[in-house]
């Protein structure tokens, strides 16, 4: 009688290959648009999402699984069990609470670190050679705590940072100017969030740096009101939540864009929170974003963007925030 098993000839086990897994932590609003965006942009066709809720990585599952005819070839996992983690080339952490209506990132820091510490030293033995992306906030603090919590070499602790908030501004620099966002220059650095810094001194448009059209553009004396971007880049998640609850979708292309360039080495830049200690006169050990080149191994450099006295000022401001927050932290 025929089998089924007449179908194969079995010539070779098949093979566990790891080299593109990622790891996402948190099936909340961030970490599913992040998922979406790896699976459907092709960064990763290899998940696995863990979560305290076994429900909601249930139903996540399924209805994943249910696009496999529109992936490409994409394998899955879901458990609350971190053994399913094991051999991730990146965990990016989106676990933990939200900012609600009005909250600002920085109330949230006790809440989160109490998460990262019963999450990363497990992630860790399961992936010695991970690297972390940490889109939880306040994401340069929680940041700081991943790096001290993993015992990994700073290179591979990366915060989404101001990947966002850049994005955010070419958009509106976009808007303005009725050019592609992909068109405008232009970099936030410092802390995600109320501190970050615009660098008003490298915006461009072709290599053509808008400072040297208006020389006032970013300051308060501008007639053309260009600060106002920057106001906008920093109200737009508190604007965000107030609408729909939580923002996703933008952070999840931003978190899945820093994947797919440490995957594929790219040695793209990208503003993302990084150990500053020694830039820009930045004294203590906290983790801001400036401009990084990313690939396999993580950051491999950090670009020194030659920064006007007040940006590097505000940049100093947004440490000294940092490390007065950090200095409270129960580890
Ligand atoms: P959410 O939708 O509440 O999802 C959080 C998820 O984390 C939930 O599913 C929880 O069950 C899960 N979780 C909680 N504790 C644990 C744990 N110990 N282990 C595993 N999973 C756990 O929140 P949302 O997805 O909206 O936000 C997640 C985090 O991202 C928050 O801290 C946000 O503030 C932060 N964001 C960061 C952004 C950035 O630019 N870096 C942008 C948006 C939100």
């Amino acid at each position: 009688m025929a089998t089924i098993q007449q179908l194969f000839l079995p010539v070779q086990p098949k093979s566990e290959d790891n080299s593109n897994k990622v790891t996402v932590v948190g099936a909340g609003q961030v970490g599913m648009a992040a998922v979406f965006a790896m699976l459907t942009q092709g960064v990763t066709n290899n998940i696995a999402l863990i979560d305290v809720n076994e429900d909601k990585l249930r139903g996540e599952l399924m209805d994943l699984q249910h696009g496999s005819a529109f992936l490409k070839s994409a394998k899955i996992q879901a458990s609350a069990d971190p053994v399913i983690t094991a051999g991730s080339k990146i965990c990016v952490v989106t676990a933990g609470v939200r900012q609600r209506e009005g909250e600002t990132r920085l109330n949230l820091v006790q809440r989160n670190t109490d998460v990262l510490k019963m999450i990363i030293p497990t992630l860790v033995q399961y992936s010695p050679d991970v690297i972390f992306i940490i889109a939880s906030n306040p994401v340069d603090i929680l940041t700081y705590v991943t790096w001290k919590l993993s015992g990994l070499p700073k290179h591979r602790v990366i915060g989404s940072g101001t990947n966002l908030d850049s994005a955010r501004f070419r958009y509106l620099l976009s808007e303005k100017l009725s050019v592609a966002a992909t068109s405008c220059h232009g970099y936030i650095i410092g802390e995600h969030g109320d501190s970050s810094v615009p660098v008003w001194s490298g915006v461009n448009v072709a290599g053509v740096r808008l400072r040297d059209l208006n020389r006032k553009m970013g300051t308060d004396t501008d007639p053309e009101h260009w600060q106002e971007l920057h106001s906008m880049v920093v109200r737009s998640a508190y604007e965000v939540i107030k609408l729909k609850g939580y923002t996703s979708w933008a952070i999840g292309l931003s978190l899945s864009q820093l994947a797919h360039a440490i995957l594929t080495n790219a040695n793209s830049v990208h503003a993302v929170s990084t150990y500053v200690k020694g830039e820009h006169g930045v004294e203590d050990e906290v983790f801001l974003s400036l401009p990084c080149v990313l690939g396999f191994n993580g950051v491999s450099d950090v670009i020194r963007q030659p920064l006007t006295e007040k940006e590097i000022y505000q940049l100093r401001a947004s440490a000294r925030i940092m490390v007065q927050v950090q200095v409270g932290i129960k580890f």
